[in-house]
């Protein structure tokens, strides 16, 4: 099969640089828009192809390019969100480390699409080598035209800097990412207005996740029918998925988007390992629901993994094993996010604490059958719609899903005040 995002991506772990990323056709999607597409003409060509964002939402990606006003004075900005940090997620860094200049090329396209002044990676503190390649690949843009004032010779000027974020996941949330941004305390912001109206500093501003905006280029080159038919359902293109856990071969791949969760487990991280048997997956990041056995022939699309009672998140699937005890990978799971809670809304801040407390009770053998009853109502608490931003709802997903398949391991750690895993774990 085609893997248009990740063909070029050396193997060796090497990074695509400018003129080698020019000699595969870098760039020429650029050219093209600039001579002969119009702004709203480029927004109607991604909205065509039905992409959807990568990230971790799926929202529809030239839809949301069509919501900037365009007729508004003053600046516009692009941001790629490369603030990568979901427990088990691992693509967009192969991305950004393997082929900087496809990231910007697409950057650069869509900031001419909402005639965007400033662009910018907002890149996580800890990928140290995709910082220093994006600083190189920026500089080298610079050098060759293709960002600056009046690139390649056209009326459209583009001005792009890289930030790296202070290591919170709270600064993927996008608005929370803007006022990091605007040099404010990492907090979300309510939505609406939407950042598209009155994002950056006020202004119009579209974030993307950095495998969406990858695509653009090659939307551009080879148009929304080649996209479409990339993909084995109805959402286009490919998907980089990724396996962790006791697989035989942990990884990521670009592949077709809608594959089964099967094939990418069996055939692409070649099964669980000796003596391990899969119990169950969160299929996108830890802010999913897990899906077991029954599941594994449930399409990885994001209807497909929305109708099995998940979500298919960023694609990057976390692999449970029979060795491992549900009730302390869960804890494990909360642990993080009460530990990234922002502390802004108040049943984030106390509820993802007091889930981690029962959690760690539960598996240390001090748990008491009505902590079920109060982790439940941690799931209805703090749910979607009761708090300010997605981080708590995503955290209760593996939580209420724990619940709901592996009661059992909850029960038996409680009748008999150890977890009966303890013996297995190393
Ligand atoms: C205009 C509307 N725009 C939605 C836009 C919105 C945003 C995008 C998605 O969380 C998920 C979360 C994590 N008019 C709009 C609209 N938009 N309605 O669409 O928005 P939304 O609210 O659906 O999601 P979100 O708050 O952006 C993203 C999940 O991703 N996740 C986490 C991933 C973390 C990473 C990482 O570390 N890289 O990917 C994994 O599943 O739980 O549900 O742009 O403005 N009416």
């Amino acid at each position: 099969m085609e893997r248009p995002l990740t063909q070029h991506i050396p193997d060796s772990g090497a990074t695509l640089h400018i003129r080698e990323y020019e000699a595969v056709g870098g760039y020429t999607a650029l050219k093209k828009v600039l001579r002969e597409m119009e702004p709203a003409q480029v927004t109607t060509l991604v909205k065509d192809s039905k992409l959807k964002g990568r990230g971790g939402a799926g929202f529809d990606t030239g839809m949301k390019w069509s919501f900037v006003p365009m007729n508004m004075p003053g600046p516009k900005y692009l941001i790629a969100n490369a603030d990568e940090m979901e427990p088990g997620t691992f693509k967009d860094r192969w991305l950004l480390e393997g082929n900087p200049h496809q990231l910007l090329e697409g950057m650069i396209i869509a900031a001419y699409a909402i005639q965007a002044t400033d662009a910018f990676v907002f890149l996580r503190w800890a990928y140290k080598d995709a910082a220093r390649e994006m600083r190189r690949a920026i500089a080298d843009a610079y050098t060759a035209g293709y960002l600056g004032k009046n690139i390649l010779g056209s009326s459209f000027s583009l001005e792009m800097q890289l930030h790296t974020g202070v290591g919170r996941y709270m600064c993927g949330e996008e608005t929370a990412l803007l006022n990091s941004l605007e040099g404010k305390r990492a907090t979300p912001r309510a939505k609406p207005p939407f950042p598209q109206v009155s994002g950056l500093f006020g202004k119009p501003t579209i974030v993307n996740n950095v495998e969406t905006l990858s695509w653009i280029s090659h939307i551009v080159n080879k148009g929304e029918a080649w996209f479409k038919s990339l993909s084995y359902t109805a959402d286009g293109g490919t998907k980089i998925y990724g396996v962790s856990g006791r697989v035989n071969k942990p990884g990521a791949w670009e592949l077709p988007m809608g594959i089964t969760m099967r094939e990418l487990l069996e055939e692409h991280a070649g099964g669980m390992r000796n003596g391990y048997r899969f119990r169950g997956a969160l299929p996108g990041g830890a802010s999913t629901d897990f899906l077991t056995e029954v599941h594994l022939d449930v399409k990885m699309d994001f209807a497909g993994v929305t109708a099995a009672g998940s979500r298919l998140g960023t694609g990057t699937m976390v692999v449970l094993d029979d060795h491992t005890c549900p009730v302390g990978f869960v804890h494990n799971l909360e642990h993080f996010f009460a530990q990234e809670s922002c502390g802004f809304c108040t049943p984030c801040r106390e509820g993802l604490p007091w889930a981690e407390k029962i959690l760690w009770s539960l598996e240390n053998g001090t748990g008491v059958p009505a902590d079920l009853d109060l982790l439940e109502m941690h799931t209805q608490m703090l749910g979607p719609g009761n708090t300010f931003c997605a981080l708590a709802p995503g955290a209760m997903e593996p939580l209420q899903s724990a619940l709901k398949y592996f009661r059992e391991d909850f029960e038996q750690h409680i009748k008999e005040k150890k977890c009966p895993y303890a013996h297995h774990q190393h």
